[in-house]
């Protein structure tokens, strides 16, 4: 059965957060800006909407030269719950359409949908159309899809038509589509591999196509020069994988007033717990460390942690584990708390424990 792997990636995603908590935005530049903390306007930019990009303004760049390409934007500091929250409900619908998914950044993930449509690409576009619909409805946002036989094709597909677009590259197509475009769309090609591939005059992937093996390994070496080779051809063999033990599940609440009542922090962990814990049913995993972060009155951010013994989805134990992280921090510090956040990590399945373990 041929491969049929989609590649969502949400549209200006901070900014786009930002436009539905507030409408008056629409239509206004915006830039999302991480100030440095160190004073003086420093920082970088996090992202920007599509009117502020058409002043030129870009992921990463400074916030100084951000203000001066665009200085009607509105410029606001980044709410991460906000993203997270949203990026989770997102992720977590997506789940539902894929055979697997790998979520790759909080705003991306890969599915692989080979079983679910029975390999058939017409049916993947179907797929894709539902899936967007579904995002429009229940977020308000836009996201853009690509479609391809491999992760590879389908997240530059994904980017070919921004924003809410929707563009399939069956593998019939796959030259055809990439030829015209230039190497760096590859995701692997960043700007010094094509830089040195434009000096060698291969400007597009069509011309990378007709680079001969022995020229890209010794300019890139031997796993880069092949890989090159293969990525020309749009062929990519990387299986969509659940990425478990690097991500985490948890977020922050604030106190209606700062505080040091046990009660009322026992209060707070309880929807957190239980939020973790429908988190963690919906995709059959177990957590194995528990993280409490306490932001207190004066703005510091601390965390403590445990790691148990084995993988477990107990709840009651998890609220336990947090009320004692929290007692223990209490005593160190006389600091009320303004802020605190559960979360837990090294997630995994439950691991049903042998006889022998116990003996
Ligand atoms: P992207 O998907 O790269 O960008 P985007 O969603 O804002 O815009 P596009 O429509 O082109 O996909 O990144 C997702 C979010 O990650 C972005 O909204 C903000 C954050 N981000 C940063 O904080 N710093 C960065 O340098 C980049 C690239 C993204
Ligand atoms: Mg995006």
């Amino acid at each position: 059965m041929p491969r049929v792997v989609l590649h969502v990636d949400m549209d200006q995603f901070f900014a786009a957060c930002e436009e539905r908590r507030n409408p008056e935005l629409r239509g206004k530049a915006v830039v999302v800006c991480v100030y440095s903390g160190r004073g003086g306007g420093s920082g970088a930019v996090s992202t920007a909407n599509y009117e502020a990009r058409r002043a030129g303004v870009k992921s990463g760049m400074a916030c100084s030269l951000a203000r001066r390409l665009a200085p009607g934007a509105v410029f606001l500091p980044p709410d991460l719950d906000l993203y997270r929250g949203t990026s989770d409900r997102i992720m977590a619908l997506l789940r539902g359409y894929a055979d697997r998914l790998e979520q790759v950044s909080i705003d991306e993930a890969y599915l692989e949908v080979t079983d679910r449509v029975g390999g058939e690409f017409i049916r993947a576009e179907g797929l894709a159309a539902e899936i967007k619909g579904r995002i429009m409805d229940s977020e308000g946002l836009t996201c853009s899809i690509g479609v391809g036989p491999n992760k590879l094709v389908a997240k530059v597909a994904a980017g070919h038509m921004k924003p809410d677009g929707l563009t399939l590259v069956p593998q019939e197509g796959v030259d055809a589509f990439l030829a015209p475009l230039p190497p760096t769309k590859l995701p692997g090609v960043g700007k010094k591999t094509g830089a040195r591939l434009d000096e060698l005059w291969m400007r597009t992937i069509g011309d990378l196509r007709k680079a001969g093996l022995e020229l890209l390994v010794k300019e890139f070496g031997k796993a880069k020069g092949e890989w090159l080779r293969r990525a020309a051809r749009g062929i990519d063999e990387e299986p969509v994988e659940e990425r478990l033990g690097t991500e985490q599940i948890g977020r922050l609440v604030t106190f209606p007033e700062d505080t040091r009542d046990m009660a009322a922090i026992s209060g707070a962990f309880a929807p957190l717990a239980e939020d973790i814990g429908r988190k963690l049913a919906e995709r059959g995993l177990a957590y194995r460390t528990v993280t409490v972060t306490f932001i207190t009155e004066e703005f510091e951010a601390h965390t403590r942690s445990r790691t148990l013994p084995a993988p477990t989805r107990d709840l009651v134990l998890l609220g336990k584990v947090a009320r004692e992280l929290a007692a223990a921090f209490l005593a160190e510090r006389s600091k009320k708390l303004r802020r605190i956040g559960l979360r837990v990590s090294d997630l995994g399945p439950e691991r049903q424990r042998s006889l022998l373990e116990f003996g």
